[in-house]
């Protein structure tokens, strides 16, 4: 449901304070400590930032996804492991349990997810299981009240602080593709369940992700999410709402580098003068400009598509795809602005392209967004 305008108004308005103020400081330290300070977290949850897609009647904020993206172009405006953070809880980590969950199921766990308590992750991906995700191998075998988990999955984000998992097995070995895949709501503390070293990463050092290994993990059969079979839609439908809080992000991202390119070029003096007199500068920061407010477009009118009920696979694939290039793009030109300037650690710049990198890769790489977009157009015939 959506806010009044005014409540609206005050929550942007907030977080864009929380971000300015609090987390854009810590960027750097965030960065070399690959961590993200435990009272910045406390602070996020007083904020309410873990449950800002969560139903109200579970403690959440319950955000319309043109509201959700609002917010998260506010939170693209610094180092992206902090969204992180909170990320998987507004999305991918709790999306399955809000559209398909039980009401048992949404008790037991979303007021927790709201306030932060429980920590989720979104358990897809394995290692023979990356964009070709209907391939999922961990198996899910039914015994007696319970499903027995095993097998592996690879890159899940904030696996090593999740309690929760939503995760894609296959129930049916006769099925080799979507049809045999099913869901779970898994708890991190069952036995036979264990959670691998965070990996080093090119960029989002804060920000965790590591591999989640089950071996004869009892799940309650009360924990399927959906029914039998049903799991390969869950992960499409959480990840179309996913793709488009990631375009978001990537457009708060681009107006960051895009703010920070033109202060920089502002003051920056060479051959006597702002290099932001120069037309061959002007020219990277208006492409910078016309293709973020093309992403923001898009972004929001898909975003309102998905409010008004309607079906936004296609759209929400161009979304993603055209954000993640987009902020690519700016951050390579944001480099270049800068200069020797950029490609030093100092002033961040270098940080935010290899922080954007993964945007054209999880949730779906460019060449996946091309393939939904493509078979849906097709499809409708245009
Ligand atoms: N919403 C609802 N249902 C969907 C759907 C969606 N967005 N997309 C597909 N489905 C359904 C299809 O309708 C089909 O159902 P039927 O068999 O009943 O017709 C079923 O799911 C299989 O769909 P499809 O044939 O398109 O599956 P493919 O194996 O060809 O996979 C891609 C399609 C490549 C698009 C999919 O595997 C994908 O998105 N991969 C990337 C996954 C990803 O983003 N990983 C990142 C990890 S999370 S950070």
């Amino acid at each position: 449901m959506a806010l009044d305008l005014e409540t609206r108004e005050q929550l942007i308005d907030t977080v864009r304070r929380f971000v300015t103020e609090r987390l854009r400081p810590l960027e750097a330290k965030v960065s070399e400590d690959d961590a993200i300070p435990d009272e910045v977290l406390a602070e996020m949850r007083e904020l309410g930032l873990y449950g800002l897609s969560i139903p109200e009647e579970f403690g959440g904020l319950n955000l319309s996804m043109e509201e959700e993206c609002l917010v998260a172009v506010e939170l693209g405006r610094t180092s992206p492991a902090f969204r992180s953070a909170f990320g998987t809880n507004v999305g991918i980590g709790s999306q399955g349990l809000v559209m398909f969950g039980t009401d048992e199921q949404k008790a037991k766990y979303l007021p927790g997810i709201a306030s932060g308590e429980i920590i989720t992750s979104f358990a897809l991906t394995e290692p023979e299981a990356g964009s070709d995700s209907a391939n999922v191998q961990t198996k899910a075998v039914l015994d007696g009240d319970h499903y027995v988990l095993n097998g592996v999955k690879r890159f899940i984000t904030n696996a090593n602080k999740a309690h929760l998992f939503t995760v894609m097995t296959r129930t049916d070995p006769s099925k080799p593709g979507a049809g045999g895949v099913s869901a779970f709501l898994v708890e991190r503390d069952l036995p036979g369940l264990s959670v691998g070293k965070p990996e080093k990463k090119m960029g989002q050092q804060g920000a965790h992700i590591c591999d989640v290994n089950f071996d004869n993990v009892r799940v309650p059969v009360a924990n399927r999410l959906g029914r039998e079979g049903e799991g390969f839609k869950v992960a499409m439908q959480v990840l179309d709402r996913g793709r488009l809080h990631i375009s978001a992000v990537c457009i708060g991202v681009a107006e960051r580098l895009i703010a920070d390119s033109v202060a920089y070029a502002t003051e920056r003096k060479q051959f006597g003068q702002a290099i932001s007199n120069f037309q061959l500068i002007q020219g990277m920061i208006a492409d910078s400009k016309t293709e973020s407010l093309a992403a923001k477009a898009l972004t929001m009118e898909t975003a309102r598509k998905r409010d008004a009920g309607q079906s936004v696979t296609m759209e929400a694939a161009a979304a993603k795809y055209f954000a993640s290039e987009m902020v690519g793009k700016v951050a390579d030109r944001a480099v270049q602005i800068f200069g020797g300037a950029g490609y030093v650690a100092d002033h961040g710049i270098e940080r935010f392209y290899r922080d954007v990198r993964i945007f054209r890769i999880y949730e779906g790489t460019s060449q996946v967004q091309q393939v939904v977009i493509a078979r849906e157009t097709l499809k409708r015939g245009g």
